[in-house]
């Protein structure tokens, strides 16, 4: 079988990078099988990271992709983080914690010189980002390896802005796909369309490689994206039952319940939009809080909260991340999904 011209693996499928439930196991997994896999450094310090770069290069058999946030970090805002701890306040008192020892620490990087640097001793085949971009000229010093560049866009004029920027390929994020809304040049939700929609629009308005993501969940999903005009799925959903994925157990139990079926975009882990399964306190405070803090503060306080639950056994704090269609969630390996979302068996 002849490479994908883009992508460099066998198949036209990329396992999305999913910070916080997943690293270089699932990615292995999924390259192992031909397709592209990832390992997110979102949520990763930088001697984590260099780990998990240590293990794909030496690893993978083919190409992979390393995956960065790149937001501009806010800038403290003591008036409203204290609204947001009053806010939470309840929780704290019910599940015995104390609100007055809050660990520091935003937990999510985004992409900047030391994480280049250490990318500069491996040279990825693939980097994606969210939320855009990064500077110039981290950005140029990447091209300059051949690195593939690829980015999310959910409307056609992110499409249009990354073409212009310097992306290699678009990934058209619609509005089923689990996780953040990779949306940089908006706040407003009400821009954001879905997958099949929006896939063929920036298929028309850019001349860089669309590959399709968000509700793609089965081989006959993944066809139907190509026919659109896509010429790769990235799927990330299917893959959070996986045994290689590091999903947690009170998340692998949401996906296989009826609560699957109703999933929001909320803004209270995190500040910034993204799609997970409604628990409690998606209920009581959103899904879109006006209190939570700038991305990625608001998640800060919700921390303690979700390790607190999750030790008795509960999700009512826990980011459930899922897209809202979760069919093609098996507790089977990802080599062996991997094959089936391409029609393979
Ligand atoms: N996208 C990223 O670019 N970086 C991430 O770290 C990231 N984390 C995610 C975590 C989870 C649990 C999920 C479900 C998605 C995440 N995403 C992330 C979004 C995916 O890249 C992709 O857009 C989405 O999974 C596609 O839709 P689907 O979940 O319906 O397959």
């Amino acid at each position: 079988m002849s490479a994908h011209p883009l992508l460099g693996s066998q198949l036209p499928i990329i396992q999305a990078p999913m910070a916080g439930v997943q690293d270089s196991k699932l990615a292995l997994a999924v390259c192992r099988a031909g397709g592209l896999g990832s390992t997110p450094a979102a949520m990763l310090s930088p001697e984590a990271l260099a780990a998990e770069l240590k293990i794909m290069r030496e690893q993978a058999a083919g190409p992979w992709n390393v995956n960065f946030f790149c937001h501009t970090p806010p800038t403290a805002d003591d008036q409203r983080e204290a609204a947001w701890r009053q806010a939470l306040a309840p929780y704290y008192q019910e599940l015995d914690l104390d609100i007055d020892s809050i660990p520091s620490g935003a937990g999510r990087r985004p992409f900047d010189a030391q994480a280049l640097e250490l990318l500069r001793e491996c040279k990825p085949p693939v980097v994606s980002f969210h939320f855009g971009l990064p500077q110039p000229e981290l950005l140029d010093e990447l091209k300059s390896w051949g690195t593939t560049i690829l980015s999310s866009a959910t409307t056609v004029e992110e499409a249009l802005w990354l073409e212009a920027h310097g992306a290699d390929a678009v990934i058209a994020q619609g509005l089923e796909a689990g996780g953040h809304r990779g949306m940089f040049l908006t706040e407003d939700v009400t821009t954001q369309v879905s997958t099949f929609a929006l896939l063929p629009q920036i298929v028309e308005a850019v001349r860089l490689p669309v590959i399709a993501a968000g509700g793609i969940a089965d081989a006959a999903g993944a066809r139907a994206a190509m026919v659109l005009g896509a010429v790769a799925v990235q799927v990330g959903t299917a893959y959070l039952l996986c045994p290689e994925a590091n999903t947690s157990a009170v998340h692998r139990l949401a996906l296989q319940s009826e609560a699957a079926l109703h999933t929001a975009l909320t803004n209270v882990f995190s500040g910034r939009p993204a799609r997970g399964i409604v628990n409690r306190v998606i209920r009581e405070l959103g899904p879109i809080s006006q209190l939570a803090p700038a991305f990625p503060m608001a998640g800060t306080a919700i921390t303690p909260l979700r390790g607190a639950a999750e030790k008795r056994g509960s999700g009512d704090f826990s980011p459930l991340w899922a897209g809202q269609n979760v069919r093609g969630c098996k507790p089977i390996s990802a080599t062996e999904l991997t094959r089936l979302l391409m029609g393979a068996d």
